[in-house]
């Protein structure tokens, strides 16, 4: 498996941007000298994957808790408490519990992982994230035999949320995946970008990102995992299966109803910027087998 996408990072590695992305370069340059054995393969970013920059990360937000507008995550998510965290682990596990977010993060391996995120409204941006492969999380409590599914469930915080007073969704933001896909290397719990904390808009503490789905896939600042025999409740699915579908792959041949999934437009590219959009979000190699032998256009 092509592992170009992984980077170790340590725990304490603050980077600020700028310095950052001069290293990058300098990494670059250095592997083209022939010394890419210091670098390490492992620090070249993935083909054509530059980063967007973190204003753009962090200002063009959905996180529909705090508003539907791509600004309100970025204006109010501020008033969420991030710490203390916990998240409940229950469902088919040897270890089911309350699990503090330090039990968490222990033992593991924090990593940079340079993704596209594709949103299912035709646009996308390419974020730098830390974090740790979430079956590192599912092997630490032991994931029973008969599991068949994990569910993810967001915070419910009306004090703290503004925007879940209006019931845009049936409250709590839930999520799911198939366990294969779980378990799949590429489905990391981020705790970061940029080298820093996950800003609360971008699902502090603790956020979901599958890069190979659309980005409604990847639930924000997550206090419940239930591992489960059946397929799980998903808000947009069970908001409007017609227009979203449990696996909600990206795929660039199949239509939403309202609007063509063919190409995206891309942020921070100037105002026509737009690209054609890969099949798995251009992860196929790695994901495609997960879906052999199912029809994509009726497993949308
Ligand atoms: N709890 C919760 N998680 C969420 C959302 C949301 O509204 N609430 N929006 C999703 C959508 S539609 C996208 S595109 C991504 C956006 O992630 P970002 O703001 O970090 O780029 O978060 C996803 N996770
Ligand atoms: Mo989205």
């Amino acid at each position: 498996m092509r592992r170009s996408w992984t980077t170790p990072l340590t725990e304490n590695d603050v980077t600020p941007e700028s310095v950052y992305l001069n290293r990058r370069t300098i990494l670059a340059g250095m592997a083209g000298m022939g010394l890419g054995s210091i670098a390490g393969p492992a620090l070249a970013a993935p083909e054509g994957l530059r980063p967007n920059d973190f204003e753009d990360i962090t200002n063009y937000n959905n996180y529909y808790e705090f508003g539907t507008g791509k600004e309100d995550p970025a204006r109010y998510a501020h008033n969420l408490t991030v710490a203390p965290w916990s998240v409940e682990i229950n469902g088919m596990v040897d270890r089911p519990g309350t699990y503090g977010l330090e039990d968490i993060l222990k033992g593991k391996t924090i990593e940079e992982r340079i993704y596209r995120l594709r949103c299912v409204e035709a646009w996308s941006m390419v974020i730098p994230w830390n974090g740790f492969e979430l079956r590192a999380l599912l092997d630490q409590v032991g994931v029973q035999s008969g599991a068949k599914y994990v569910a993810f469930e967001t915070a419910l915080r009306p004090d703290e949320m503004r925007g879940v007073s209006r019931r845009v969704l049936d409250w709590p933001y839930r999520e799911g995946l198939r366990l294969d896909e779980a378990m799949h290397p590429l489905t990391i719990l981020a705790t970061g970008v940029y080298g820093r904390d996950l800003p609360n808009q971008n699902g502090a503490p603790l956020r979901l990102v599958v890069p190979w789905k659309y980005g409604f896939k990847s639930i924000k600042s997550i206090v419940r995992i239930t591992l489960q025999e059946e397929q799980p409740y998903t808000s947009w699915k069970d908001a409007n299966h017609r227009e979203y579908g449990f696996y909600s792959n990206v795929n660039p041949e199949v239509s939403h109803p309202r609007w063509s999934q063919a190409s995206e437009r891309v942020i921070g590219g100037g105002l026509r910027s737009r690209r054609d959009t890969d099949m798995f979000n251009g992860y196929g190699e790695e994901v495609a087998s997960l879906y052999s032998g199912m029809d994509l256009s009726q497993n949308y």
